[in-house]
């Protein structure tokens, strides 16, 4: 059968366990027999080559350029038959633009945080041997090429990644450690917001004096009258604030999650033993947050949840994202982003075994690699593990260990921790499975916080500035010595998973995607009446953070 376009070959490669640069594709497509040219780049690659690189097929023609017909058909480079072949293009479903939101917390007055600290993290300007300055490069940017744009270009920074720095051990003390961080760090954006005192300090206030506290919400309570008590914690001890039912922050009380970090002021009773909340703060986003976009016109796809050994895992769907990579409207995806749960795992929920297809946790991220080799080797990827990945549980969950990292080692993907942050060309996304999005769901009110809208549960989030706010719940947290769960900087973009929902909008200008995911219905959703969002992949303009969404399924 002839290999007559991008999609073929790219199949084809991935068949006899290659990868492959788009422009490599784009030039073996342009030649006059392409199945020919393929066969004699893959004799011609070097043994240990896993990527076929456009330079491989350069090579390969400048030496034998009229041989058994591997010759381009035109050098400089008129239209060629690239990408127009699958007859499955993918529908744009029209929820393109990004909505905005105007948030709904009170006004902070915390200035702008742009990120200008150095990462901490290992910082790597992208650049892969490619074509860039090659004795092709002219013919290279031919219209319908793969590439858009000289890797050099691209930047790639990875902050917050915790991998190999835990140091927890459970125990009590790692309790104290990180509440202590979590407090003085969220308390610190918080403190210039209300006259502050220390627990202890505002008992023995006069009665009737105003009075503020910065501390973790330890207790909330309804009274016998409908009222509202909630206890805050800081590192002196505990005092109540009483929220009157009938107040305008009483409405505010029903977003609270336990152990995270508030300010509160208010009047205190005559005894001092409790204060009347007059007003509440949450650490928030900055309402004049200004995000920082791409200089160039480059995109960014965010995925999740591949489930990859599932047998809801939606193969079809995949293929027809990773052919539309390779395709000339993709040609600005530069970066793939996937937040977690790359397999199905096994024993993550009772019954689970019975849906699955590769049984073996080693066979189903080799399957996973396999999906990897699929997208166009030029395309940077970033991944952080989610609940079904073989990590541990609780987070921060660091990145893959060695042996699964070797296993899916056919992109060359960074591999992080679940949270991270990856700055893409001055945008910083952070990354999270989405674990706790599960918490914030079941406990916040439907118009605050559903599944139907993933998004409006990660403004909660972003309001707390914590990715996982509440110990002893849902979701599994490791006390280590540090938060890690802290939005110590506001993210330009915040990708989540898990809920399996596709959500967007912006929350105080940050762009909060929940990217859905590519399993079909499993029998617990249906038990539950969840229907999946799966087989979409939202694309994110760096230079302008618009979201398209492509539908592969
Ligand atoms: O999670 C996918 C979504 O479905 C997420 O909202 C949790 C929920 N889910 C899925 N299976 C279960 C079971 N068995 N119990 C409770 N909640 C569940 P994922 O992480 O992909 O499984
Ligand atoms: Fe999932
Ligand atoms: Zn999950």
């Amino acid at each position: 059968m002839p290999l007559e376009g991008p999609a073929r070959i790219v199949s084809e490669l991935t068949s006899r366990g290659y990868n492959a640069e788009r422009e490599a594709v784009t030039r073996i497509a342009a030649t006059e027999n392409p199945a020919t040219t393929l066969e004699a780049v893959l004799e011609d690659l070097p043994d240990d080559a896993l990527v076929v690189r456009s330079e491989h097929v350069d090579s390969l023609l400048e030496r034998a350029p009229v041989s058994d017909g591997a010759r381009t058909t035109d050098p400089i480079g008129s239209p060629t038959d690239d990408g127009s072949d699958s007859g499955e293009s993918p529908i744009d479903d029209g929820s393109g633009s990004s909505e905005s939101s105007a948030g709904d917390g009170p006004d902070p007055t915390e200035p702008s945080t742009r990120d200008t600290s150095p990462s901490t993290g290992d910082e790597r300007p992208t650049s892969r041997p490619t074509a860039a300055g090659g004795p092709v490069e002219t013919r290279g940017v031919q219209e319908g090429s793969g590439r858009s744009a000289d890797p050099l270009e691209r930047s790639l920074e990875i902050a917050g990644d915790m991998t190999g720095e835990s140091t927890g051990t459970g125990e009590y003390g790692d309790f104290v450690s990180v509440f202590r961080d979590r407090l003085e760090r969220l308390g610190s954006k918080l403190r210039g917001r209300v006259n502050h005192r220390p627990a202890t300090a505002i008992q023995s206030m006069p009665g009737g004096s105003e009075a503020g506290m910065v501390g973790l919400v330890n207790d909330v309570r309804s009274t016998a009258s409908g009222h509202w008590l909630i206890e805050l914690e800081d590192a002196t001890g505990t005092f109540p604030w009483l929220v009157m039912k009938d107040r305008e922050y009483a409405d505010l009380v029903d977003e609270l999650l336990y152990d995270e970090v508030v300010a509160m002021e208010g009047t205190l009773a005559d005894d001092s033993g409790i204060a009347f909340v007059d007003s509440m703060y949450f650490p928030d986003v900055p309402r004049t947050h200004e995000p920082t976009t791409a200089d160039r016109h480059v995109q960014a796809a965010l995925i999740s949840d591949v489930h990859v050994g599932s047998q809801e895992f939606m193969s079809e769907a995949w293929n027809r994202f990773a052919d539309w990579l390779h395709t000339p409207e993709a040609q600005h995806v530069e970066y793939l982003l996937i937040a977690g749960d790359m397999v199905e795992g096994v024993g993550v929920y009772p019954n689970q075994d019975e849906e699955l297809d590769v049984v073996d946790i080693y066979e189903q991220y080799e399957a996973f690699n396999e999906r990897l080799k699929q997208v166009p080797g030029d395309i940077e990827i970033v991944m952080i593990p989610g609940n079904h990945d073989a990590v541990r549980l609780a987070e921060p969950q660091p990145g893959f260990d060695e042996e699964l990292r070797g296993i899916m080692s056919a992109h060359d993907a960074r591999i992080v921790s679940n949270p991270s942050t990856v700055t893409l060309e001055g945008v910083s996304v952070l990354m999270y499975h989405g674990v706790s999005l599960d918490e914030v769901i079941a406990e916040l009110p439907e118009e605050k916080a559903s599944y139907d809208d993933p998004h409006r549960a990660m403004y909660q989030l972003l309001k707390k500035r914590h990715v996982a706010p509440q110990f002893g719940g849902h979701t599994r947290l490791a006390p280590e010595e540090k938060d890690y769960l802290i939005m110590e900087e506001v993210p330009d973009i915040f990708h989540t998973g898990h809920v399996h929902k596709l959500g967007f909008g912006k929350y105080h200008n940050v762009l909060a995607i929940n990217s859905g995911c590519w399993q079909s219905q499993t029998d617990f959703q249906k038990s539950v009446n969840i229907q999946p969002d799966a087989g979409f992949a939202p694309i994110v303009d760096l230079d302008t953070l618009d979201v398209t969404v492509q539908k592969f399924s």
